[in-house]
């Protein structure tokens, strides 16, 4: 019974290697196969961490559990042993986690630069936002700018607004101006593998580039309020053309009411 804390804390860390080894091959952490080559580059750095947090779960665990494994071994007639702390080993426990740190740090930067740093970013997104994406307590509203028009900061009158649906052309990338009216909410599309933070006051811009049509999930990833759960947008991504139509389609709902032209047809 006296073994029975280093057997427990032995226990964990083998369950945790198994369930690491499981998750990505049954499917357990995303929905589906990434959606976006970015996204298969997030998961890339999902997996090397999850495998560094692994293997450090795991040693520290069986050095833990070897410990008391030793301790409860001993005579009862044995005495405690008591240490006043080890240079040597804070050296050591303060420079390899550093070491990992700064190699993640630097691993990861052209991801980060490609994702974040808006020079970075894929020439096709430069010439502005097809729409904005707007969080507000609880859903996303979208608007985008006129046909023929480009997006402003400040909505224009000829916008067209869509609560959450968002149409974007499949393969090229496009680019959203991220923002949230009221607390701050996340932008998060699993399958995408894209999350960012929705801030008051900034406009944040997030780029994707899908080449594969179909309907792609949103929600919120940040905890804003009693309806946070309520928070259920879709990205459709499909042809230019569909776009186009779904375009016109808003156009003409939202800004013709029909009766000036069939008055100018009877004269
Ligand atoms: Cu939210």
């Amino acid at each position: 019974m006296k073994k029975f804390w280093a057997i427990f804390f032995w226990f964990w860390p083998v369950v945790a290697l198994v369930l690491c080894v499981m998750a990505p091959s049954q499917g357990w952490w995303f929905p589906g196969p990434p959606g976006t080559q970015m996204g298969e580059r997030i998961q890339g750095l999902f997996e090397l961490i999850l495998g560094i947090v692994t293997v450090t779960f795991i040693g520290t665990n069986f050095a833990l559990g070897w410990v008391l494994w030793q301790a409860a071994s001993k005579g009862d007639d044995k005495k405690a042993f008591y240490s006043h702390g080890s240079h040597s080993l804070e050296l050591i426990w303060t420079i390899v986690p550093a070491f990992v740190l700064l190699f993640i740090a630097l691993y990861q930067m052209d991801v980060w630069a490609e994702y974040r740093v808006q020079s970075f970013y894929p020439e096709e997104t430069k010439q502005g936002s097809v729409a904005e994406f707007m969080a507000r307590q609880f859903e996303w509203r979208v608007r985008y700018p006129a046909i023929g028009e480009t997006l402003k900061d400040e909505a224009q009158p000829g916008d067209l607004y869509m609560v959450n649906e968002l149409h974007v052309p499949a393969g090229r990338p496009v680019k959203i101006n991220l923002r949230t009216q009221d607390v701050q909410h996340a932008f998060f599309a699993p399958q995408l593998r894209l999350k960012q933070d929705a801030v008051p006051g900034l406009i944040i811009p997030v780029w994707f580039d899908v080449p594969k049509a179909g309907n792609y999930d949103v929600t919120c990833a940040e905890l804003c309020g009693w309806g946070h759960y309520k928070m259920k947008a879709r990205i459709v991504v499909e042809s230019q053309q569909a776009v186009d139509a779904y375009m016109r389609k808003l156009q003409e709902e939202q800004t013709e009411d029909g009766f000036v032209e069939e008055a100018a047809e009877e004269e």
